[in-house]
């Protein structure tokens, strides 16, 4: 026997084995250290150990066609260092976003990474000692691989190197792949036609197979995304107005002819609102003491169960919804795919409707998220960036202008906005890896074993004291009476893989915690405070971010029936309780759909699923929520809207707004307006109110480019 296998070896060693074993075991160590697939029972572990062998063996194979095995040998090494750091960009990837790296995410990426800088401290602070296990075994293989007389690269040379074993371990691999895909399909048939999720492709059929699988869908969507077919546009208006939830009629026009005031919050969850952090001696901090006032006071209406629905575009999915009402893609940023497309957006039918002029304003370089761009499409006519700020080392952070010194800097530009204007703030201090700030450490960092989680509350308190120091501004400079300031979190600061590193800060206990509770921590604050208001309430109605447009809208006294709009007002009595994520899961008040799992929306507990009778309910609202997500998808891919033009709107001319004249811009309007004058700074007599700014920051004496 031991001369058997000694023969054997001698045999079949070689270099290529190894190779496909390591690159193997790293994949499946990433699976169960790094990557959260929620693999259940012997029988999908058993999927999972096998899944990344066809991808590998095929990858590997292509170096065994080299004409000799030295060249075979460069080829392998090369294919190597490649797998290991597409795995190893996926890992870190996966950290951050929850998420696999998709071919869109990749092309995406400059307008996402602009400035190195913020790349590689990001990246820095994604990793991990036990990454080492990644890499180690490059230099050893190449070590190996560079021994030209050793017994391994004779065998490679005798045998192993030539088109025949080539085609061999291609064939092996495509049989290993169709047993990979007969088995996943018989745990999860039509895995490939019906997901809508990549969790489960990677689950079932592994990395490689992914990207295979993602490549091909982003090529299928490059060439049918041109134009809408017949019958799309009937089909989109038929759904718009069996979807559209009439006003309430006592809130319609609540805040008609006031100004606009938009807040995206970055990062703040709806978990921190009236939350207390517990430190060490048992004292606790009020993490957001002005939102929580501002939350519960008279004049807010606020929502307790808004759920953000982003996708991979984060932010900028955020910002899309809120304006658009549209779902940000499947895959990849509208933002940055669909910037062209037309569209009629708030600021857009707020001027169109109500003549109002439109800013926006954002401590970080316009080109992130290609903001600068999609701004033009959406019809803001100002968009203050970091360009028009003054940044130092000390005032910013790795995303741009720290909040303080970002409200304090835009009133210089915002106090020239004639009235009515809808401005649009975009904070960013509260951003992953939420970091400890010296210069504004007020509220102290949390003790567990995550940095990010530890910083998230400090970061987050320090949003809460530039919100207050905005406010006293609004308030002395006369601006707040006569506006409407609506305030949202975009999406989770804290991701889905740091949720049980924070459970015990909630009172909840790691190991009870499940994807459900992942799911209810989607919840983000919606403030909208209309000042004098006195009635408001706490909606608890479950709903999403792509409801608030509607919302807006009929607030403002505009009708939206001729709209094309996904969300429905949440103050009206047609409301529908559903909240449709990206990924096709759906919560309402009674169940939620996750994954495979429904779940009781009250308690959390896992509903048997030999439990029919619910399951075919909730699958009935899956396909409407799939059916929602289809209809918003297809208006943006065949830029739909450019079809359509809804009564009593002219489409947007991008060229009007050049961003890079913003203030001149603003000061030929100023002339324009002559005595009918609005902004702010004309009624406080051609003084800047500038001084009326209170901020603690200790970074203020930078101040804004003349
Ligand atoms: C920075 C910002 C962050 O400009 O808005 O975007 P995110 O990373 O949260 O998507
Ligand atoms: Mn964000």
């Amino acid at each position: 026997m031991r001369q058997k296998v000694r023969l054997f070896y001698y045999k079949y060693r070689c270099v290529f084995l190894p190779a496909v074993i390591l690159i193997w075991a790293k994949t499946c160590f990433s699976y169960f250290i790094d990557f959260d697939l929620g693999v259940k029972g012997w029988y999908q572990h058993f999927i999972l150990l096998i899944n990344p062998m066809a991808g590998t063996i095929f990858l590997l194979a292509l170096s065994l066609f080299a004409k000799n095995a030295k060249r075979g040998h460069r080829y392998l090494l090369g294919l190597y260092i490649l797998s290991t750091l597409f795995l190893y960009a996926n890992v870190l990837y996966y950290r951050e976003f929850t998420d696999f790296l998709t071919f869109s995410t990749i092309l995406g990426a400059s307008s996402i990474f602009v400035g190195g800088e913020n790349f590689i401290t990001g990246t820095i602070a994604l990793m991990n000692w036990y990454d080492l296990f990644y890499w180690v075994d490059v230099p050893f293989l190449f070590m190996l691989l560079r021994k030209r007389n050793s017994p391994l690269a004779e065998a490679d040379e005798r045998m192993f190197f030539s088109k025949p074993t080539g085609r061999k371990a291609l064939i092996c691999s495509l049989v290993i792949f169709l047993i990979n895909l007969g088995l996943a399909e018989i745990s999860r048939p039509m895995l490939l036609t019906r997901t809508f999720d990549r969790n489960y492709i990677v689950k079932y059929l592994g990395i490689p197979a992914f990207a295979v699988y993602d490549g091909v869908q982003t090529l299928k969507s490059a060439a049918f995304s041109s134009v809408p077919e017949k019958g799309d546009l009937e089909e989109v208006l038929a759904y718009v107005s069996g979807n559209h939830a009439a006003p309430n009629r006592k809130m319609f026009g609540l805040a008609k002819g006031r100004n606009l005031i938009m807040i995206h919050m970055e990062s703040i969850q709806q978990f921190l609102i009236d939350y207390n952090y517990t430190d060490n001696e048992g004292r606790q901090w009020e993490v957001l003491p002005f939102l929580n006032e501002l939350y519960h006071s008279p004049d807010s209406i606020s929502f307790s169960n808004l759920f953000t629905q982003v996708g991979q575009g984060k932010s900028s999915d955020a910002e899309l919804m809120m304006e658009t009402s549209l779902f940000g893609l499947h895959r990849g940023a509208a933002f940055v795919k669909n910037a062209d497309n037309t569209y009629y957006a708030l600021p857009h039918i707020l001027r169109c409707k109500a003549g109002y002029t439109s800013a926006a304003f954002h401590g970080n370089s316009g080109s992130f998220w290609n903001r600068n761009d999609m701004y033009q499409h959406l019809g803001y006519e100002y968009f203050f960036d970091a360009g028009d700020f003054m940044l130092t080392e000390e005032n910013s952070t790795e995303y741009g202008l720290k909040d303080k010194l970002f409200f304090k800097q835009s009133v210089r530009y915002f106090e020239h906005l004639q009235q009515p204007f809808y401005a649009k703030f975009i904070t960013l201090s509260n951003h992953y890896p939420f970091p400890y700030d010296e210069n504004n450490d007020s509220f102290p960092q949390a003790d567990t074993s995550d940095d990010s989680v530890n910083g998230y509350f400090a970061t987050s308190n320090y949003t809460d004291q530039a919100l207050e120091e905005f406010f006293n501004y609004l308030k002395s400079a006369g601006i707040y009476e006569n506006s409407i300031i609506v305030l949202y979190g975009d999406h989770y600061g804290i991701s889905d893989s740091r949720n049980k590193t924070l459970a015990p800060l909630l009172g909840r206990d790691e190991d009870s915690w499940t994807e459900f509770d992942d799911a209810q921590m989607k919840r983000v604050p919606l403030i909208i405070h209309i000042p004098g208001y006195g009635k408001g309430f706490e909606s608890d109605i479950y709903a999403g971010q792509i409801d608030v447009l509607p919302t807006l809208l009929h607030l403002l006294g505009i009708d939206t029936q001729p709209y094309i709009l996904m969300g429905q007002d949440l103050l009206s009595a047609g409301k529908k309780e559903i909240v449709v994520f990206r990924n096709g899961d759906i919560i309402t008040p009674d169940y939620s759909f996750i994954g495979d799992n429904v779940y009781d929306s009250r308690t959390g507990d896992m509903i048997d699923d030999d439990n029919e009778v619910i399951y075919n309910e909730m699958e009935v609202l899956r396909e409407q929520a799939k059916e929602q997500l289809t209809i918003s998808d297809l208006i943006l891919e065949t830029d739909l809207l450019h079809y359509y033009q809804p009564i009593g709107l002219t489409p947007v001319n991008p060229d009007d707004f050049d961003y890079s004249r913003d203030f001149q811009r603003l000061k030929e309007a100023a002339y324009r307006a002559g005595a009918k004058n609005t902004s702010i700074y004309y009624q406080n007599n051609l003084l800047s109110t500038s001084i009326l700014y209170q901020t603690n920051a200790p970074e203020q004496q930078s101040s804004a480019k003349p």
